[in-house]
């Protein structure tokens, strides 16, 4: 008998030395309840909706391989629902949360549990609320952490590990803002304060409760998780004094490199080591916002403290001076894409990275606003958004629901892969370009490759969009100023480590050249995570077919899926 365990345990251990990818993991269960909560920063109060009274939200832990169980619950008068930005979802489509997209908001009073596995990723993500503009409040971490006993490929190993999540505060009830904005016709009202870790920080009044501090130790080194979770602005962040070493970005290992300052979008994590070299003191972590283009931002700066503990250093925050780092000025253009120009993905033996390299599918998609006429509006226009002229319309029912169940009406599969009427793209724009309405879906054949250039316009103004694809990461292959030129830009395609994401900011009048291969079926949204653009329209979704193995089509939703 002992004999016959031992070689099943031998056989076990076979199976999984050869297959590493298939170790069972742990299931996670959270309950997330949605609710109102008072919430005072910068001297306002005001009531907020939050996971379980918590904000920023709860973190969620967890393992690579994991099966992770959320029950959400609706307590709130806003329907819901959550997106678990940068899981990948593998046929899990009803798991992945934009509303009307992939599932029906969870109204009020009702339940949904968000039932999916973390296959192939590890690093930090996060969680957003994604209807209306909810996700102001309703946003917190995801920690994957690898398999038990994987190492990180980084050295040193850290000491300890710090998430850092960046928001946007506005002292106003943020519905209304967008609501007055749409009325209108005119921008939304910036935010009040950047925030880190829900805090503004000490610049602003009301300083002392307001700020989060790291306590760190001399020599010691630290994973900071850095999170931008902000509506509509892209981020420069630094610590006074401090080398950061990138490592990771949207859960996806990078070759690692030296860098003053980050620069990150909403939507987009990063990973860096941090060593505290200093003997003691205390050093300002700041957040600021990136805008190279002519649009009104919030240009305040968000901080947080490190200070160091042990010896003589003070514990009481009101008695700590630190230090300011500089950041990089609002509109440094050249910080900025030098450091997009250093990402580059790790591309080990064990963490390849497999860029697609032949494509089957050549899609180029204009990003940018323009106007449109509006009766009510003060000025009779109003700013809208589009991807190809169209700025995309949400349907009643979600879109996977009409895929799946074959209800017709809902949607047509007929995006076009190139922009109707070409143009000068980044020059004097035509004046009679008229925007259309649609909701258009862009068709893939399962495991299709394919190819975006993502070509920003100048029709209102030219600016940098951070455009995020779910279901899918992508290598961006190459990215550069002005309009993309077919005969001479891929030659420059880096196609041998590029960078992995879910989240790319397309250079103000620039362009950005991804690929990803359609290897996961569904319904999946792609959209500019500044928020205010997705708003006006800055959204379409490509709907990948059913392959034809066994494991290739979308799961069966659950027997929970909320209804509209
Ligand atoms: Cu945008």
């Amino acid at each position: 008998m002992a004999v016959y365990k031992n070689t099943i345990v031998t056989s076990m251990l076979i199976v999984m030395f050869l297959l590493p990818g298939i170790v069972q993991g742990e299931t996670r269960h959270y309950k997330f309840n949605i609710q109102l909560k008072n919430v005072t920063r910068i001297c306002h109060t005001k009531p907020i909706v939050t996971v379980n009274g918590e904000f920023p939200g709860p973190t969620i832990q967890a393992r690579e391989g994991d099966r992770l169980v959320i029950k959400v619950t609706n307590h709130v008068k806003y329907n819901v629902s959550i997106h678990w930005h940068g899981i990948r979802q593998l046929r899990t489509g009803w798991a992945d949360g934009p509303a009307y997209i992939t599932q029906c908001p969870i109204q009020t009073g009702q339940s949904y549990t968000y039932n999916f596995t973390i296959i192939g990723q590890r690093g930090t993500l996060w969680w957003h609320a994604h209807i209306l503009w909810l996700r102001a409040t309703l946003y917190g971490a995801i920690v994957i952490l690898p398999q038990p006993n994987v190492p990180y490929p980084f050295k040193p190993k850290p000491h300890k590990e710090i998430t850092l999540v960046l928001g946007e505060w506005w002292n106003a009830d943020v519905e209304a803002v967008i609501n007055q904005a749409l009325q209108t016709g005119g921008a939304p009202n910036i935010s009040d304060a950047h925030t880190i870790n829900g805090k503004p920080g000490q610049l602003f009044k009301c300083p002392i409760k307001d700020t989060f501090t790291l306590p760190v130790e001399q020599g010691k080194n630290y994973l900071l998780r850095i999170v931008n979770a902000a509506l509509n602005d892209e981020l420069f962040f630094e610590v006074a004094k401090h080398q950061l070493k990138v490592v990771e970005v949207d859960a996806v290992y990078t070759k690692p490199f030296d860098t003053k300052a980050i620069v990150i979008a909403p939507g987009q994590t990063t990973n860096v080591l941090l060593h505290a070299n200093k003997r003691s003191g205390s050093y300002f972590v700041a957040a600021r916002p990136f805008m190279d283009a002519p649009v009104t931002v919030n240009n305040k700066t968000a901080t947080a403290i490190l200070h160091y503990v042990g010896g003589t250093s003070a514990s009481d925050i009101s008695s700590f001076n630190p230090l300011m780092p500089r950041l990089p000025l609002l509109n440094d253009t050249a910080f900025a894409t030098s450091f997009s120009s250093r990402l580059r993905s790790l591309n080990s033996v064990q963490f390849p990275a497999k860029v697609p390299q032949t494509v089957d599918r050549n899609l180029f998609f204009t990003v940018g606003l323009a106007l449109e006429s509006c009766s009510t509006c003060n000025n009779g226009s109003r700013a809208s958004a589009s991807i190809n002229n169209i700025s995309f319309v949400m349907p009643s029912i979600s879109l996977l629901q009409a895929h799946i169940f074959n209800i017709s009406g809902v949607f047509t599969a007929d995006f076009p892969d190139r922009p109707p009427t070409p143009f000068n793209y980044t020059g004097t724009p035509p004046k009679n370009l008229i925007t259309s309405k649609g909701t258009r879906l862009s068709h893939l054949p399962f495991n299709s490759t394919v190819q975006l250039i993502l070509q920003d316009t100048s029709v209102l103004t030219v600016e940098n969009h951070p455009i995020h694809l779910h279901g899918f990461n992508f290598f961006i292959v190459g990215r550069g100023f002005g309009n993309y030129n077919p005969n001479t830009d891929p030659a420059g395609f880096n196609l041998l480590d590029p960078p992995e994401r879910n989240t790319v900011g397309v250079p103000t009048g620039g362009w950005t050249a991804i690929r990803f291969r359609a290897d996961n079926p569904g319904v999946w949204f792609m959209h500019c995570h500044l928020e205010v653009h997705t708003t006006w329209g800055l959204k379409m979704a490509f709907l990948v077919e059913n392959g034809a193995g066994p494991d290739q089509s979308v799961l069966p939703p659950p027997s929970d899926f909320p209804k509209c």
